[in-house]
């Protein structure tokens, strides 16, 4: 009998997780907020995912946080900001040896976690697949990609790899997670503040070449002063690849901010600037981008962390 995926949060990545899962015929189970939540879920009757313009209805069981089922395998899928919190509440259901995955973007939040379960194994992951909600329990598989996973404290690959193989979820086991945290975290901090800053796409940095290399420089000194050389290397050429690449497309800090979203600013260049700091580094530019970024938050009337 397969181990269950209890999904935390049925949001974008949590529902394109959990559909493609419970497509293959693996036991899923969505845990939600609270009973009104679950109430809502059951009048929708499951989870869409629309896929190549196709939607396709999933009834995957979902509980409340209160359920009394232990929990061996857990996919965290909330936002950074509510991750820890979220696991909180679940910690005395894990099962002695449970294993978590913990699907959020930038840093800082997984350790939080990790450092809240120290009976559990939590796995990190990094993900370029992109999905979102175009309304409640409905996610639009948007973009195919492909996630890594790794586990920096012991490095064998979990058996259960088989059924993300099995439910065509594109991944592979990495022994170098944290480099590529990293690195994405880097890409992120020197093109997302910038195109919310800016009002632009992704495409629109083009014009803003020489600010970009800034950044770049001081990301490069700072990941090298924090112990990741291999995330440094040759970052701002691919960062300039990322910006043609995605040229068209506005990134996920400024669809969050025109969706009037609280960002994961703490998570990516909050993180950083802390780390320069931590190292003593002088990086002003990288600052000063912070200092901009919560302004133009606060402005909007957004939170700025
Ligand atoms: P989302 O906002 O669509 O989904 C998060 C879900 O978690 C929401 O439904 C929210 O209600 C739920 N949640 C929060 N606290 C909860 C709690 N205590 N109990 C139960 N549910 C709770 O977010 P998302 O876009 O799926 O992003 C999740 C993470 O994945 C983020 O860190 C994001 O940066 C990362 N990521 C997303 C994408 C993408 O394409 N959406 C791609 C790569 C990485
Ligand atoms: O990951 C991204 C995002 O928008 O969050 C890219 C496309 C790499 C831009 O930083």
């Amino acid at each position: 009998m397969s181990t269950t995926w209890h999904v935390l949060g049925a949001g974008s990545l949590g529902t394109l997780w959990a559909t493609r899962l419970a497509r293959a015929g693996l036991p899923v189970r969505l845990i939600l907020r609270d009973t009104a939540r679950l109430q809502a879920y059951e009048m929708a009757g499951g989870l869409t995912l629309v896929e190549h313009g196709e939607a396709q209805l999933y009834p995957v069981p979902a509980e409340t946080p209160d359920g009394i089922e232990p929990i061996n395998r857990l996919l965290v899928a909330c936002k950074a900001y509510d991750a820890e919190k979220a696991v909180e509440q679940l910690a005395p259901r894990l099962s002695p040896g449970a294993e978590l995955i913990l699907l959020q973007n930038g840093l800082g939040s997984q350790d939080a976690v990790a450092a809240q379960v120290p009976q559990a194994r939590c796995i990190y992951a990094s993900s370029t697949e992109g999905a979102f909600r175009d309304s409640d329990w409905r996610v639009v598989f948007a973009g195919h990609g492909f996630t890594w996973l790794g586990d920096a404290g012991h490095p064998v690959a979990p058996i259960w790899l088989d059924d993300l193989s099995a439910a065509g979820i594109p991944h592979e086991w990495s022994t170098e997670i944290l480099t590529r945290l990293w690195r994405k975290l880097a890409l992120n901090c020197a093109i997302n503040p910038l195109t919310v800053l800016h009002d632009c796409r992704n495409g629109g940095l083009l014009e803003h070449h020489c600010e970009v290399a800034t950044l770049c420089g001081e990301l490069t000194e700072l990941l090298e002063r924090c112990g990741q050389p291999a995330a440094a290397e040759n970052l701002q050429q691919e960062v300039e690849r990322v910006i043609l690449a995605t040229a068209a497309n506005y990134s996920s800090m400024y669809q969050d901010v025109s969706n009037r979203r609280r960002t994961e600013i703490s998570y990516l260049l909050g993180y950083a600037c802390k780390a320069s700091d931590r190292h003593q580094l002088n990086l002003p530019h990288l600052n000063q981008l912070q200092q901009r970024l919560i302004a133009r938050l606060l402005s909007l009337g957004l939170p700025s962390d």
